[in-house]
């Protein structure tokens, strides 16, 4: 198993559970585990799901993408029972990482926002059609991870393995850029007294919380290399925790929010 998400696509008010498997294909599974579907969207394993609404007309969607033993790269739309609604890339030997879908601009038309192992940060159009993205940004090191800010307009910040977290608005132009000095492999969005911040993992475990324009705020130290992150008001004071997965040593760890 290489993805799991949860998610209400079919509007019947339960989550059902979608999982990215080795067998390349993409199941579904009801939320009391009843195999509803899997399906095969393209050569490639599945490593990346996430869900949306791509096309910004109320249609909740399954976008995946693929990873491990990918040779197209590429990222697909799935609707809730299965089928294939879009497809983007011909991303040649480079895996998809991380997607995103956000209207940053608030003119009624999403992008599709597409991390790669060689790189590059894809803005596609609800139907874009390879190779003519909206527009493409290269960090020169694998994008990692992505997370849509909360700012007006939206920006959509970008982490990669060259220790750049950097956000960009919906028409490509850069808004600004950090060197955190280390791979950052992990984004998050942080509740912090009253303030939303953007927290970023990086793979030797430090977390740099960082303000939505750009500012280092703090900087905390997990203490081993960063596997998984996760944000959750866990003493319920209104203010995120975050929780850190670490190798070496093997342990999770919660960051208070104070
Ligand atoms: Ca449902
Ligand atoms: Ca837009």
């Amino acid at each position: 198993m290489r993805a799991l998400v949860a998610d209400d696509l079919d509007g019947d008010g339960t989550p059902e559970v979608y999982a990215g498997a080795g067998d390349m294909n993409v199941h579904a599974l009801s939320a009391t585990g009843e195999l509803l579907w899997g399906i095969q969207g393209e050569p490639g394993v599945p490593s990346t799901l996430r869900t949306g609404e791509p096309f910004g007309d109320g249609r909740r969607l399954l976008m995946a993408g693929s990873g491990l033993t990918s040779y197209g790269g590429r990222s697909w739309l799935l609707d809730a029972q299965g089928q294939l609604v879009h497809l983007y890339g011909g991303l040649k030997s480079a895996a998809v990482q991380d997607i995103a879908a956000a209207d940053l601009d608030g003119d009624g038309t999403p992008t599709v926002f597409v991390g790669t192992a060689r790189g590059d940060l894809y803005a596609w159009a609800p139907d874009g059609k390879w190779p003519n993205p909206r527009w493409v940004r290269n960090f020169t090191r694998p994008v990692r991870a992505l997370a849509v800010l909360p700012t007006q307009p939206g920006l959509i910040a970008v982490g990669a393995d060259s220790g750049s977290l950097s956000a960009f608005d919906e028409a490509g132009e850069m808004a600004w850029t950090l060197s955190l000095g280390s791979a950052v492999t992990h984004t998050a969005l942080v509740r912090r007294g009253g303030d939303t911040l953007l927290a970023a993992g990086c793979r030797t475990g430090e977390v740099f919380l960082v303000t939505l324009d750009g500012a280092v705020r703090a900087r905390v130290d997990a203490g081993g290399a960063l596997q998984e992150m996760a944000v959750a008001d866990l003493d319920g004071d209104g203010g995120d925790e975050i929780l850190a997965a670490t190798d070496a040593p093997r342990r999770l760890t919660a960051v208070p929010s104070r």
